[in-house]
């Protein structure tokens, strides 16, 4: 009894969670979850039909399997059956795939997205300057989004499952996605065109918002970075400018304004580290920044390890952590 309670609770427990397409946040996933309902109970009832139909012509008494036989019943089962189930089939998943493309109400909030071996880069074109983060996609609650896909290398491919399909980025190109989600609460999102050996190491969160939530995200994001609050973040500050991490790093109301890796501006209120591969914390801060390439070997950012001190790493790390 314990065990089936189990067993039940683990089948109950897949059909939710952060990384799921059956547990729909928006009303695109939920279209997408009510036709991989209904394809799978048809197919399953179909199947079962089938193989009823299969035993009866092994095993039933002689005249029911001469109807099975007959000429009748292959062309109603066989042929017409089949071409009309399909028929309907095709007419109601073009309805499914037609009003996922449909524009919803109003203008929505744009967010483009661009992929690069092995993080992404998110910024917000409706909202001015400044409002740029990486490896995190923060979004209102209840209204409507069109992400704007692209890449700056390679093609990647978007997926999060509890709000939409599949969309890939390509390069010199931009697609288009529209959603929306009506839950606060966190999602977990994923690359799933191979792009190169950190491939499944290039993940992603989605942080949902009420909107004057979001909106004070944005001003949060928009300012500049306070400056260091003790002589350890200030050492720290100076050992980011003197290891020249500015010529790929931007940080906001500095010098630093490189736009070749994630934006650091705000690293320390972020969910995760490296796009998804660390926890963040100062001790994974310091640990990544001695040993990227060992964390995520070939990935675009070099490893200090050798080249930094102790406590100049840690300093790197406290000021980095101190960016919230
Ligand atoms: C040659 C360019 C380059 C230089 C120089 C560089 N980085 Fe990076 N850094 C990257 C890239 C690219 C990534 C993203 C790696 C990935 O996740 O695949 C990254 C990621 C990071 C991250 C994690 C960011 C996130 O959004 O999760 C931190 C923190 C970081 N770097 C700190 C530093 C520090 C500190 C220095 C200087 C000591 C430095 N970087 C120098 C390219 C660089
Ligand atoms: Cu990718």
């Amino acid at each position: 009894m314990k065990a089936r309670a189990a067993v039940a609770l683990a089948v109950l427990a897949g059909c939710s969670g952060v990384q799921t397409p059956l547990d729909p946040w928006g009303i695109q996933a939920a279209r997408i979850a009510e036709l991989t309902h209904v394809l799978f109970i048809g197919g399953g009832a179909i199947f079962v039909l089938t193989m009823g139909f299969l035993a009866a012509a092994l095993l039933a008494p002689g005249r029911l399997r001469g109807w099975i036989g007959s000429h009748r019943f292959v062309i109603g089962a066989g042929i017409a059956f089949p071409v009309v189930t399909l028929a309907a089939l095709l007419v109601y998943s073009l309805g499914v795939s037609r009003a996922l493309m449909l524009p919803g109400d109003g203008a929505p909030l744009r967010v483009e997205i661009i992929g690069r071996q092995f993080w992404w880069e998110v910024r917000y074109p409706d909202l001015g300057e400044g409002a740029v983060t990486a490896n995190e996609l923060h979004l209102p609650i209840g209204r409507d989004v069109e992400l704007l896909l692209t890449s700056g290398d390679v093609i990647h491919s978007v997926w999060v499952p509890n709000l939409h399909g599949k969309m890939d980025m390509i390069p010199g190109r931009v697609n288009r996605q529209r959603l929306r989600v009506d839950r606060v609460g966190v999602l977990r999102g994923q690359c799933t065109e191979f792009c190169g050996v950190q491939h499944s190491f290039m993940a992603f969160w989605v942080v949902t918002h009420e909107p004057a939530d979001f909106d004070a995200w944005v001003a949060r994001q928009q300012a500049p970075v306070p400056p260091p609050a003790n002589a350890e973040e200030a050492r720290g500050r100076q050992v980011f400018d003197e290891s020249g991490c500015g010529a790929c790093h931007a940080v906001r109301g500095t010098e630093f304004q490189g736009r070749l890796a994630p934006d650091l501006s705000r690293i320390g209120s972020r969910l995760s580290l490296a796009a998804g591969a660390l926890d963040n914390h100062r001790a994974n801060l310091a640990g990544w920044i001695a040993g990227a390439q060992d964390i995520k070997p070939g990935n675009a950012m070099p490893a200090y390890g050798r080249s930094l001190e102790g406590a100049d790493l840690l300093a790197v790390a406290a000021w980095l952590e101190s960016l919230r």
